[in-house]
Formats: structure tokens, C-alpha cells, sequence
């Protein structure tokens, strides 16, 4: 009998994964909670062309009236933002949705969750969460990096902003023993610029290189993810002077007005979405854009 709980696979993902073709995950809380209507919704479809026009699926994954999805429609991801009871899911909320048949977008945390066990081991998503500033204060440290330190999948995002303490989260995913790689570029990038200050542990140049990187990772079976960090192409940058003023008064605000859990990210988001008019937003697509279609040419690597 198949369990009520089981995942529900788009046939297109499912023979992809049959058939050992490339597929390549995406995230929708980056929808649901991390962009404006209607950007959220046409960077969703974007980045799902871009997955394709490089030769590998896509894998969208959600929760849907409590069903977990993996590949979603262009009707289910309108249903799914457009759901008033729409939640923010990481991976430790995904049993309270399923149960109560409630929508979710997923996190970096859940995606990774679900990527797994659908077999899928390449992720792209734009940012992933970390430790915030102040945690020594707060505790508030993204399950993000608990999930990166026990799941098997390879994400590809362009930093973290830096609504969060940059060199922190470095520590973090070192303790919990996550490769950390950056495409093309001796430095961490910093979600918004190409630069954090920070050197990167390492540094890989191209799919190629990447794909065996992760090959002999996982080959070790340590139980862990690993970080490749995709730095967002110059043109498309926003100086980090602009973006630090902004990100300061945001998290301010944020303490100010007693914003704690799950509810800091998206508000400190959403703020600096505001306050810099859409250009953060811009450029927050493109990198999305950038990261997609380099997840899709690993993922097609490690088909080959
Ligand atoms: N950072 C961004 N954009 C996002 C997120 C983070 O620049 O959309 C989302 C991702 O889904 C990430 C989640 O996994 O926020 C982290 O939330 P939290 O900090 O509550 O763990
Ligand atoms: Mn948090």
C-alpha cells in the first residue's frame, strides 16, 4: 500500500530520475516568503527554463495541501502562493503540514530533506540561511546548516546575505563538517557582492571540477551535504556599502519590534527589498538565474 504520506514525483522528474538524467532542485520558500508578488512567481518559472535550456529537469518542491511535491505545475505553483494558508516550512515543520493538509513553502532545510529522498543530490537556490547577527544573544541559527551537516545533497547558492553573521556561519558549517567550494573565485561571495571579506576554503573552477568534487564526496559517505558558493556576476552586483545601511536599520527594526523565529528572515527580506526599491530585488533574480544554471551543468556532469 502506498503511504498517504508518500511523495508525489512529477512523471517528468520521476523518469528523468529513472532514466538517470540530470535533475536539479529548487526551493519555494524563496516564493512563498523571500520575494514580492509577482516577481516571485516569474523567477520561479525563469529559473525553472534556465534548469532546462542547460539539458537538466527541473524539480520544484513544495508542499501542496499537505502532499509533498517534487516537480510542480505552473497551476500548482500559482495555487500554492495564491494559498492563504500557506506556511514558511523547514524541515522539522513538514509533518505538522502534511498532517493538517496545510500549503508550505519549503526552506533550504526541507528541500534538501525531500531532494534526498527523491534521490535528487544537486540543489540551486539563491542564498541559504545561517547564523544570524546577535545569535549569541538569540541562538537563532537556520536549520539550513543542521540539514547541510546531515543530508546528502549539494547546494549551490551565492553566499548568504548579510543580514547574517558571514564569518559565523563559516564556522558553523565547518564544525558540522560541510565541504565549502566557491566557483571560480578565491573569496566567499556575499550573496549582493562578489565579495565577503573571507577567503573561501576552497576554490573550484567550473562544473566539471565541481561534479568530481561531489562525486568523491559522496563517495565517502560522510552523511553530509556540501556548499558550492557561485559568486553573482559583477554586472549584476550591488555595491555592499548601499546594502550594509539598509541591513543594519533592518535588523534594528527587527529587534526593535520583538521579531524572533522563524518570522526574522522573511522581515529582514522584505525590508531590504524595500528600502533599496527593487534593485536588491534585480539583483537577487539574477544570481537565483546564475545558480540555476550552474547546478543544472553539475547535475548533468554527474549524469554523464
Ligand atoms: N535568504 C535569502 N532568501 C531566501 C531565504 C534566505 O536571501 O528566500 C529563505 C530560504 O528558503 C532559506 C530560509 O532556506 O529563508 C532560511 O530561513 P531561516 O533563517 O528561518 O532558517
Ligand atoms: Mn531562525
Amino acid at each position: 500500500m502506498i503511504s498517504r504520506f508518500a511523495l508525489e514525483i512529477a512523471p517528468e522528474v520521476a523518469e528523468a530520475l529513472a532514466a538517470g538524467r540530470a535533475a536539479v532542485a529548487l526551493e519555494s520558500t524563496i516564493v512563498t516568503h523571500g520575494m514580492p508578488w509577482p516577481q516571485n512567481v516569474e523567477t520561479a518559472r525563469r529559473v525553472e527554463a534556465a534548469v532546462r535550456a542547460e539539458g537538466a529537469v527541473p524539480a520544484t518542491i513544495a508542499v501542496l495541501k499537505g502532499r509533498i511535491k517534487v516537480g510542480m505545475s505552473e497551476a500548482e505553483l500559482e495555487a500554492l502562493v495564491k494559498d492563504p494558508s500557506c506556511v514558511k516550512a523547514s524541515g522539522r515543520d513538514l509533518a505538522v503540514a502534511m498532517t493538517r493538509g496545510i500549503s508550505a513553502g519549503t526552506t533550504v532545510s526541507s528541500t534538501m530533506l525531500i531532494a534526498a529522498r527523491a534521490g535528487i543530490r544537486v540543489f540551486a537556490t539563491g542564498g541559504i540561511g545561517g547564523v544570524h547577527r546577535g545569535a549569541e544573544e538569540s541562538f537563532d541559527i537556520s536549520a539550513d546548516l543542521t540539514e547541510l551537516g546531515a543530508t546528502e545533497v549539494a547546494v549551490v547558492c551565492a553566499g548568504m546575505k548579510s543580514i547574517l553573521d558571514i564569518p559565523k556561519t563559516l564556522e558553523y558549517l565547518e564544525t558540522m563538517r560541510v565541504p565549502v567550494v566557491t566557483c571560480g573565485a578565491d573569496e566567499f561571495p556575499a550573496f549582493f557582492s562578489r565579495s565577503s571579506g573571507l577567503p573561501s576554503d576552497h576554490r573550484l573552477d567550473g562544473p566539471e571540477e565541481l561534479a568530481a568534487m561531489i562525486e568523491a564526496h559522496f563517495s565517502l559517505k560522510t552523511g553530509t551535504g556540501l556548499l558550492i558558493a557561485n559568486p553573482i556576476p559583477e554586472a549584476d552586483a550591488v555595491p555592499g556599502a548601499e546594502i550594509e545601511a539598509v541591513i543594519a536599520a533592518a535588523v534594528a527594526e527587527a529587534a526593535a519590534q520583538g521579531i524572533s523565529g522563524k518570522e526574522v528572515t522573511p522581515f529582514l527580506l522584505e525590508r531590504v527589498n524595500r528600502a533599496t526599491e527593487g534593485r536588491s530585488l534585480t539583483a537577487n533574480i539574477a544570481l537565483v538565474l546564475n545558480n540555476a544554471r550552474l547546478a543544472a551543468r553539475i547535475a548533468r556532469e554527474l549524469a554523464a
